[in-house]
C-alpha cells in the first residue's frame, strides 16, 4: 500500500471581504498556517507523496510570504509533491507556477494534456494535467492508462464531476471508469465527496481544507489515502482552524438560545425564524451572542402576526386592494373561491411589503 496526502482548493490569500479588515487579515494568516498543518499531517501520517489538485491560490495576486511559505512547506514535506493547477491558479508561461522557485521535490503539471511521473522506488505513476486558462474543456476522456504490472496508477487533476455543461474540465463517471487509474485525486468541489468508485477506479474530492463563507459550512479537511493496484481506502482529517456554521433559531427561543461549546473559534450565521408578536431586538441579541463567537451574522426572517383584513379601511393602495377582495369574499360561492381570494390577499400584501415569502406571512 502507498500512503498519500490529498488536498485541494486551499484558495490561499482569499480576500475574506465579509469579515472586515482586521479579521480578514487574521483569516489570511490562518490560511497560511494551514500550510504548516498540511506538513504536520503529512509527517504524522507518514504519507509517501502529496497530491494537490488545484486552486491552491485564490488568484494571480498573492502575498510573497504566502508563496514563500508554500515553497518552505513543500521542502519540509521531503516527499514528492504534485500540483495540478486549477481555474483559480492556472498555469501560464509568465505566471506564478513558472516563476516560483519550488523545491526539487515539487512537480507542477504544466500542460492540458496528461503526462506521468514515474516513482520507481515506490512503484507509483502519477498522471496529471493543468488548467492553462480560466476555463478548460474536458480532458479526462483522453486518459487511458496503459497499466503496468505492480504499479499503482494515481491521477491528480482539477475538474468538475457530473456537470456535463461545465467550463471547468467536466468529468463523467464513464471517463473515470475508463481511465485505468487506481485513484483519481480531484479538486474544484469544496465539499468532501468521500471515497467514490466508478468501474475499478476510486476517486474523491477532499473539499477545501478551510471554509471561507457560509456556503462552505461544517468540518473541512484533507484525505489520507492508502492505495494499491485495485485497492483504495481513505480517511478524512480535519484541518480547519475555524468553521462556518449556519443555524436557524425560532424567535420564541432566541432569548434562551445558547451557542454550542467551542463556538468562540467559529463564524456563525444565525437566522431568526417563525412568527412573532414583535420584531426581534437584533441589537440586544447581537450584544449577547457576538462576544461568544469569532464573527456573527444575524438574519431576521421572522414574520409579524396580523389579521389579513385589519387594514382594509386604510386610505391607501393596500386599503383599496383589501376592500376589493373583501367584497369579492363576501359574495364568494364556495370554500374553494374563498380560499383563492384569501390567498390572493396574502400574496398581494406580500408584494406590497416587498416580501418574498408570502406563504410565511401567516
Ligand atoms: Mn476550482
Amino acid at each position: 500500500m502507498i500512503r498519500l496526502l490529498h488536498a485541494a482548493d486551499l484558495h490561499l490569500d482569499s480576500p475574506f471581504d465579509a469579515l472586515g479588515e482586521e479579521k480578514a487579515a487574521l483569516r489570511r494568516r490562518e490560511q497560511r498556517e494551514l500550510l504548516r498543518s498540511l506538513a504536520r499531517i503529512r509527517a504524522e501520517e507518514g504519507a509517501q507523496l502529496v497530491l494537490l489538485s488545484g486552486d491552491l491560490f485564490d488568484s494571480d495576486s498573492a502575498w510573497t510570504e504566502t508563496e514563500e511559505l508554500l515553497c518552505l512547506t513543500i521542502s519540509e514535506m521531503a516527499v514528492p509533491v504534485f500540483i495540478a493547477p486549477g481555474n483559480h491558479d492556472y498555469y501560464s508561461n509568465s505566471g506564478r507556477w513558472a516563476k516560483l522557485r519550488l523545491p526539487a521535490n515539487a512537480h507542477v503539471f504544466t500542460s492540458e494534456d496528461f503526462d506521468a511521473v514515474v516513482l520507481e522506488d515506490i512503484g507509483v505513476r502519477v498522471w496529471g494535467a493543468a488548467f492553462t486558462d480560466r476555463y478548460c474543456a474536458s480532458k479526462l476522456d483522453t486518459l487511458r492508462i496503459p497499466r503496468q504490472d505492480g504499479f499503482t496508477e494515481l491521477v491528480c487533476v482539477h475538474g468538475d464531476m457530473n456537470n456535463p455543461g461545465s467550463r471547468y474540465n467536466p468529468i463523467s463517471e464513464a471517463d473515470i471508469a475508463a481511465s485505468g487509474a487506481d485513484y483519481i485525486a480531484l479538486g474544484h468541489v469544496h465539499a468532501c465527496s468521500g471515497l467514490k468508485k466508478a468501474g475499478r477506479t476510486c476517486y474523491a474530492y477532499p473539499g477545501c481544507p478551510e471554509g471561507r463563507g457560509f456556503d462552505e459550512c461544517g468540518e473541512k479537511g484533507v484525505l489520507i489515502v492508502d492505495a494499491a493496484p485495485g485497492k483504495v481506502k481513505s480517511r478524512f482529517i480535519t484541518t480547519a482552524s475555524r468553521r462556518y456554521e449556519c443555524l436557524s433559531v425560532p424567535a420564541d427561543e432566541i432569548d434562551s438560545f445558547h451557542l454550542p461549546d467551542g463556538a468562540a473559534d467559529n463564524i456563525y450565521q444565525i437566522t431568526i425564524t417563525g412568527e412573532t408578536g414583535q420584531e426581534p431586538d437584533l441589537a440586544a441579541i447581537r450584544a449577547r451572542l457576538e462576544p461568544q463567537v469569532f464573527a456573527l451574522r444575524l438574519r431576521d426572517e421572522t414574520r409579524i402576526r396580523r389579521d389579513v383584513w385589519e387594514r382594509a379601511d386604510e386610505d391607501s393602495l393596500r386599503g383599496v386592494f383589501l376592500r376589493m377582495l373583501r367584497d369579492r369574499l363576501s359574495s364568494a360561492r364556495d370554500d374553494h373561491e374563498r380560499e383563492m381570494i384569501t390567498r390572493a390577499a396574502r400574496w398581494g400584501l406580500a408584494a406590497l411589503d416587498g416580501r418574498e415569502e408570502a406563504e410565511l406571512l401567516w
